[in-house]
């Protein structure tokens, strides 16, 4: 079956356990359950994925890539947490991959410190889901789906 990789970046595994009012108050393995409902919905095999280490994503990010040239997966929804705003090496990674990725963000980033306003990962990212909870996660999913089905 074909899959969709969902990719966690640095410090998400505290997600539900600190700062409610800005992440919401959902585990990381309760996100991980809302991803394996809308992919199952969607007909594919979730991997869900969480590292604090940069060179741990990077090769998640490889392995990925080969995967989709492979025909064996769609791509990827990929929080990078902090790494959104500092990881040149992330966004060689996904250009060296051609890895389609969705970059996500629970929170609004644009409405929070100027610092959270720049991402080395948009320019090559396929889209984004900025701010709508834990709920961009289903969203995103079937986004990426919709865009691999136009063949986009
Ligand atoms: O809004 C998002 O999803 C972020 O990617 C989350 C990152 C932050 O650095 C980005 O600017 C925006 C932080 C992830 C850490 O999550 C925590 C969750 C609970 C308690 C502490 C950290």
């Amino acid at each position: 079956m074909t899959s969709v990789l969902v990719l966690n970046g640095p410090n998400l595994n505290l997600l539900g356990t600190r700062k409610p009012e800005v992440y919401g108050s959902t585990s990381l393995a309760d996100v991980e359950k809302m991803c394996e409902q809308e992919a199952g919905r969607l007909g594919l095999d979730l991997t869900f994925r969480q590292s604090n280490h940069e060179g741990q994503l990077i090769d998640w990010i490889h392995e990925a890539g080969r995967e989709v040239k492979a025909g064996n997966s769609i791509g990827a929804v990929y929080n990078p947490g902090a790494h959104t705003h500092t990881s040149v090496a992330l966004h060689d990674a996904i250009e060296g991959a051609e890895l389609p990725v969705i970059e996500l963000h629970i929170s609004n980033v644009h409405k929070r410190e100027e610092f959270r306003h720049h991402s080395f990962i948009s320019p090559v990212a396929r889209g984004i889901v900025v701010g709508f909870g834990v709920l961009g996660y289903p969203l995103a999913i079937n986004g990426l789906h919709q865009l691999f089905q136009q063949g986009s």
